[in-house]
């Protein structure tokens, strides 16, 4: 897969699995659920430390991520101007890791029930599915890209591995271009 097409083939992806309500657009909203699907799945009492740090990491998505690429300032986030935003990620993404990569730590303290401290397939799979709705088959995927040692387990470290090569890669020989499982084009 080329360079350029890697990263429109992840913005378009990422905006398909997104955005849940399919109304055309990403918003506040969206994380919002995304942040009540996440804390429903594993069970958080809203106002707890842990609930309170998944709400806080999410919304810096919103915030960081989101809101810039809404350039026509109308408070929601079109499919052009998703696309053309996480394209432009690419620019700068030493910036761009340096806000979504703490995330990682606060998606694996939320998802591990077991605290060995990875994510197992099972803890993984509830992660991911609770949030993005993936299919069993792009969760194969998904986990087999990011388990880089192929320990069966996800760490901390293999899941910000992922996210940054996910928000700012364009080397198509690097893993974690699957974080949101397979990419169709
Ligand atoms: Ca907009
Ligand atoms: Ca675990
Ligand atoms: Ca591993």
């Amino acid at each position: 897969m080329p360079e350029k097409s890697i990263i429109h083939s992840k913005a378009q992806h990422y905006y398909n699995v997104f955005h849940h309500e399919r109304d055309g657009w990403v918003s506040e909203t969206d994380v919002y659920a995304w942040v009540g699907r996440t804390t429903q799945e594993f069970k958080l009492t809203p106002g707890t430390a842990p609930a309170s740090a998944l709400q806080r990491s999410l919304l810096e998505y919103w915030k960081r991520l989101f809101v810039p690429m809404d350039t026509d300032g109308d408070g929601v986030v079109s499919r052009d101007e998703f696309l053309a935003g996480f394209v432009s990620l690419g620019d700068k993404p030493n910036d761009y890791a340096r806000i979504v990569m703490p995330s990682a730590k606060v998606f694996v303290a939320t998802a591990d029930v077991d605290g060995d401290g990875e994510l197992d397939k099972s803890e993984f799979k509830r992660l991911f599915q609770s949030s993005f709705a993936l299919s069993d088959e792009d969760i194969d995927v998904s986990f087999a890209d990011i388990d880089a040692d192929s320990s069966g387990s996800i760490s901390t470290d293999e899941l910000r591995a992922a996210i940054r090569v996910f928000h700012s890669s364009t080397d198509p020989n690097d893993r974690g271009h699957r974080l949101l499982g397979a990419l169709r084009s």
